[in-house]
């Protein structure tokens, strides 16, 4: 006779996937766990507390939708949330359902086991204790593996050196100091006007430039909040329709189909609406044709050149090597304006790469930029990182690690891998590209109704079938080479294809075709019976 495992359910990670995956697992009556290495929940908002850090959605759908409690009693007090005030969402958020009493702080999980006698998961935690479990659901984040880049010299540096995403909690105090960056992306972007108002001489060194969006953060009032509560799953609803997870209507227009003063005036008014509004609103096919995509590049490109006084330093900013949404667009709040202060100097190390990292600083050809402080926003080992760092050993011993390796990065939409009888991934690999909580949110809900029906039905394990991930591979890279973010000759190096880590194999990590279009096939799955999670 097989005993009882310690619970139902265990889920790894405490951030915005964790908590709501607790909610919905218990809502089914599960008795859930949720482990976290870190001392608060919070996940990605509690490791990244880097000067600047926001979000780069707007408030009104950056949140659950799933409580009427949540939605009445908290408020949000800016256009585009800080870091501190999305922890302290989610802080209300597990203390209001009462989250809390089944949140295991500063317990990280070094292995999962796979038991297939007794079809339940060994869960190895970092004191050295053991919990065995029914389901086990990764919610362990899909930004926050952080990597270093591979200069040489890196540890030789005696100044104060830190990560974006380890951050100390009780911040750095940069005031006069001489600070350098590296790294360009989101996180880059949001800290440069940050450490700009408060450095001595900073540097900024870049090897490839960004279309960013920039945008204007405004105090919310009363009746924007009254507006929110009023109209929350109107909003909800919109931007789970959304192919982004934006509370935004997809434009209906080709940018080819306008006359050029048209496209100007679309392009400018949205502009001025800053952020995602220009990414999503302009046109329909910004990120599918290259021509419309050039287009938006020539605007932005003309912005820059408007915003930095020194056109030598505006060219620099523009990026040329690929066009408009080759990349993951980041909103920008005075990046470009920032260039402008006699005590930011951007540094092209695109042209000439960093040669190595001294005791002093960071040396570039024969100039050696004498630094205080060094800041990596170098990014992270993205969608895989934290499900390939730890031992997460499915039938026959075999890691995951070992099997997206051999097999290739595979999965039925990004939920079950094959191999892995009841463990879950909410927002596994080849999830969509989107403003996360809308496909946390929906997920932990399919995931609830999908472990109801294995309860109801008697069926010991979903497990995602051969076939099944065959299907979605394939999907994921149809949709994927659609976009400019993959064409041959132009393509951009980034973290969405595993090109920001030398010797990752490059596939497509999200999924390209829209989160809408992937819910209908997560909805289909369901209709069908689960049949492609029914692995034998
Ligand atoms: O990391 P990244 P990130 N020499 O991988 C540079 C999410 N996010 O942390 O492009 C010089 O985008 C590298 O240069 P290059 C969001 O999804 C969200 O900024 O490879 N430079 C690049 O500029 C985002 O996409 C939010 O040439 C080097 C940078 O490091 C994702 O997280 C906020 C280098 C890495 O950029 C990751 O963003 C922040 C070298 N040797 C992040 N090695 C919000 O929504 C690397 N780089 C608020």
């Amino acid at each position: 006779m097989t005993s009882k495992p310690d619970y139902d359910a265990i889920v790894i990670g405490a951030g915005f996937s964790g908590l709501a995956m607790l909610h919905h697992l218990r809502e089914i009556g599960l008795s859930t766990l949720v482990v976290d290495g870190e001392d608060g929940i919070g996940g990605t908002w509690w490791i990244n507390r880097y000067p600047g850090v926001r979000t780069d959605s707007e408030y009104s759908y950056y949140s659950f939708s799933f409580s009427k409690e949540v939605r009445e009693e908290w408020t949000w007090t800016e256009r585009y949330p800080t870091g501190a005030e999305v922890l302290a969402y989610l802080d209300f958020v597990a203390d209001r359902l009462d989250l809390r009493k089944d949140i295991r702080l500063s317990t990280r999980v070094n292995k999962a086991v796979y038991d297939e006698d007794a079809n339940t998961w060994t869960v190895h935690l970092g004191d050295g204790s053991v919990l065995t479990t029914t389901y086990l659901v990764s919610g362990m984040g899909v930004l926050s593996q952080a990597i270093f880049p591979a200069i040489d010299g890196i540890d030789t540096f005696e100044g104060e050196k830190y990560h974006s995403s380890t951050w100390p909690r009780d911040g750095v105090d940069l005031t006069g100091k001489r600070v350098g960056i590296i790294g360009l992306g989101a996180s880059g972007i949001q800290m440069v006007p940050e450490i700009a108002k408060v450095a001595g001489d900073f540097y900024v060194f870049q090897r490839t430039p960004n279309f960013v969006v920039e945008t204007t953060n405004d105090p919310l009032t009363e009746e924007d909040m009254a507006y929110l509560r009023d109209h929350y799953d109107e909003i909800y609803e919109k931007a789970a329709k959304h192919p982004f997870g934006v509370a935004m209507e997809p434009a209906e227009h080709s940018a080819l189909e306008v006359s050029a003063e048209e496209r100007d005036r679309i392009f400018e008014s949205k502009w001025n609406e800053g952020g995602f509004h220009f990414a999503n609103e302009c046109f329909n096919d910004l990120a599918t044709d290259h021509e419309a995509s050039e287009l938006a590049s020539e605007f932005i490109r003309g912005k820059i050149h408007e915003i930095v006084e020194d056109q030598a330093v505006a060219d620099l900013l523009s990026p040329t090597t690929y066009s408009f949404n080759g990349k993951r667009v980041p909103t920008g709040h005075n990046f470009y304006a920032t260039f402008n202060r006699p005590n930011v100097h951007l540094v092209d190390v695109a042209a000439q790469p960093i040669s190595r990292i001294s005791e002093r600083g960071v040396v570039v050809g024969d100039t050696e930029y004498e630094l205080d402080v060094l800041v990596f926003a170098t990014g992270f080992d993205a969608m895989t990182g934290t499900l390939t760092n730890i031992d997460i050993v499915g039938r026959g011993g075999r890691t995951l690690r070992e099997k997206w390796l051999a097999d290739g990065l595979k999965s039925n939409l990004g939920i079950s891998a094959n191999g892995f009888p009841n463990f879950f991934m909410s927002l596994g690999p080849q999830t969509p590209y989107s403003n996360l909580p809308v496909p946390i949110q929906l997920g932990a809900q399919w995931l609830q109704r999908a472990i109801a029906w294995a309860r109801e039905h008697d069926v010991p394990f979903l497990e995602a079938t051969p076939e099944s991930e065959t299907w979605w591979m394939r999907e994921t890279e149809r949709a994927g080479k659609a976009t400019v973010m993959y064409s041959e000759g132009k393509k951009a190096k980034a973290w969405f294809l595993g090109d920001n880590l030398p010797g990752k194999p490059e596939e497509f990590q999200v999924y390209m075709g829209g989160g809408h279009v992937y819910q209908e096939f997560c909805r289909a799955a369901e209709a069908d019976g689960y049949r492609s999670f029914l692995a034998n």
